[in-house]
């Protein structure tokens, strides 16, 4: 029989402006499974940090901006510091449903993977599909969703990401993927519905320069690691 592994989760969100959602997402997580939150805000000039403070998360409030990876691997950080041995990664614009939380931390308790990825292929437009078809050929992942930010990640996974290594990185996306399986560990996909996003434009991708910007940076990353071989 499998042993089973306890786990002490934390959801990390990171957020930017997200004063509209920021409020349901956490209070919907604390009254639905009541796991811990923290949100990493980056210099919002709304009302996000209040917002989620009310709603029950702890908040860190970076005093520079970082953007969105940046900010994660604050959160990661952090539950490493405090002794968590599992981060789950949610956006804080509504796109993900707490409910698949359980579908996402239960595959960890295993022991026999490291990193859940919460698939939703469905979301993306042909473009992105297209994008998504070249990175995983240049990558080598066999995995549907690259890009999806609602991941749970355990121990071994935690210790990489919160390493001066993935530093360097701008997205929790490929270049993560590629850093965790360089350290041999194991990434699994359970399917989720997604929303889509409940208010305002992506906080990431707001222009098509950031989306230009995002493919070059991604493809030279991809070449920088290439192994064909690699599944
Ligand atoms: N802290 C921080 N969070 C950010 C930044 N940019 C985006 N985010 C957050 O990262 C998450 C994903 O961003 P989103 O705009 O939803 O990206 P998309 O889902 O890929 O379109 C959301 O919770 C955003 O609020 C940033 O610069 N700093
Ligand atoms: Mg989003």
């Amino acid at each position: 029989m499998n042993k089973i592994h306890n786990i002490k989760p934390l959801v990390v969100i990171p957020a930017r402006n997200e004063s509209a959602t920021i409020c349901e997402v956490v209070q919907e997580i604390r009254e639905k499974l009541n796991v811990p939150v923290v949100v990493v805000d980056d210099t919002s000039i709304d009302n996000t940090i209040a917002q989620a403070r009310k709603a029950g998360a702890v908040v860190l409030a970076l005093a520079l901006p970082l953007g969105a990876w940046g900010a994660t691997q604050a959160g990661i950080r952090y539950a490493q510091k405090l002794g968590f041995n599992c981060v789950v990664t949610m956006d804080a614009d509504g796109q993900h449903l707490s409910e698949y939380l359980p579908s996402l931390m239960d595959p960890l308790r295993t022991g026999t993977v490291d990193v859940v990825i919460g698939a939703c292929p469905q979301r993306a437009s042909k473009a992105r599909l297209v994008a998504w078809a070249f990175f995983r050929r240049l990558a080598g992942f066999d995995l549907a969703d690259l890009t999806s930010g609602f991941r749970a990640y355990n121990a071994a996974a935690i210790a990489v990401l919160a390493s001066p290594e993935a530093t360097l990185l701008d997205y929790q996306d490929v270049g993560v993927l590629i850093l965790l399986r360089k350290c041999g560990l194991t990434i699994t996909e359970v399917p989720v519905q997604m929303r889509p996003r409940q208010s305002g434009v992506s906080r990431i991708f707001s222009s098509w320069w950031t989306v230009g910007w995002y493919l070059v940076q991604t493809a030279i990353l991809c070449f920088a690691r290439w192994n064909p071989g690699r599944r």
